[in-house]
């Protein structure tokens, strides 16, 4: 199955996306269906680091319906969709009701571990990335063990990220996503709007994979449905 997982990091690269790590359930563990049915054995993680999707779902984009839902979820079931099929997986999104636990999947096969914005912060691409997916497989997967990660907010004295926000969303209460939204399609909201979120802007480290200005101003968008 080593050879596969290049394989599908491959296919998946045509579109921008990369592999996020995985893990296999251990036995008796209560774990998702698979494409057959049955209990899956194994998670890959399908994501992206920067916005390097962007320009693939831009072009998909112009050929689609001016009026479409969750165009950019549409689009990732699709091409994730298409990997799966050819490799034998299920796929699954981040989106997909009732709620997948991608967050505690990721931890698992990263090693990362949350923000005190609730984003997970990678050691290299910082806030600059995402998952558009997972590959559900039934049968085990050989994986590397996921290596000891540097957590940067451990060594982040300022925390310019609690810092930024107009309406101080972000507190180790949790995120006040009430007030945020209000911020939002508020009078005073254009810098989130037009630019994204002034304290995940606000972190320093990553800042190569920060998403361009148009991909911050799609994310914002569709979160405060404007
Ligand atoms: C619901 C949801 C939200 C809700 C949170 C409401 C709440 N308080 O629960 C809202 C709409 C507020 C939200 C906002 C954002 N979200 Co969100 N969200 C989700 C979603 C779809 C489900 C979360 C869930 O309940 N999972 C089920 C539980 C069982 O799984 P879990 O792994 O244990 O979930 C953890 C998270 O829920 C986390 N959590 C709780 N509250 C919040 C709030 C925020 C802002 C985040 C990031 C995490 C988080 O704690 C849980 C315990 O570990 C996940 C995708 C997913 N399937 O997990 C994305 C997800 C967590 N969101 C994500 C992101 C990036 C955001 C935003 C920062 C950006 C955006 N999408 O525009 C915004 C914040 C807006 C801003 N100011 O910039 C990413 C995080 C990526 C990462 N690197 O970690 C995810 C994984 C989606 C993805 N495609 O990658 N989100
Ligand atoms: S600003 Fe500091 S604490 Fe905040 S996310 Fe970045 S590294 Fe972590
Ligand atoms: S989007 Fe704007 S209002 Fe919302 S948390 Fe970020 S800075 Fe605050």
């Amino acid at each position: 199955m080593l050879l596969a997982v290049e394989e599908i990091a491959t296919a998946l690269s045509a579109n921008g996306l990369i592999l996020r790590g995985g893990f296999n359930f251990a036995s008796g563990e209560t774990s998702p269906t698979g494409h057959s049915g049955a209990p899956i054995r194994s998670v890959l993680l399908v994501g992206q680091a920067g916005a390097e999707p962007w320009p693939h779902f831009l072009r998909w984009r112009e050929n689609q319906p001016q009026a479409m839902a969750n165009p950019l979820d549409t689009w990732s079931r699709q091409v994730i969709g298409e990997v799966a099929e050819k490799f034998g997986a299920r796929a699954v999104s981040p989106s997909d009701r009732p709620y997948l636990p991608f967050q505690q999947w990721a931890m698992r096969a990263e090693g990362l571990k949350p923000s005190p914005l609730g984003i997970l912060i990678h050691p290299q691409y910082g806030l600059w990335h995402a998952y558009r997916g997972a590959l559900l497989f039934e049968d085990e997967i050989v994986l590397p063990e996921p290596r000891e990660v540097i957590h940067l907010c451990d060594g982040c004295i300022e925390k310019p990220c609690l810092k930024s926000c107009p309406v101080d969303a972000y507190s180790p209460e949790g995120f006040a996503y009430q007030a945020c939204l209000a911020h939002v399609r508020g009078a005073n909201g254009a810098p989130c709007r037009t630019g994204g979120c002034l304290d995940r802007n606000a972190c320093p480290y990553g800042t190569a994979y920060r998403y361009p200005t148009d991909a911050q101003a799609f994310h914002m968008a569709s979160f405060a449905g404007l």
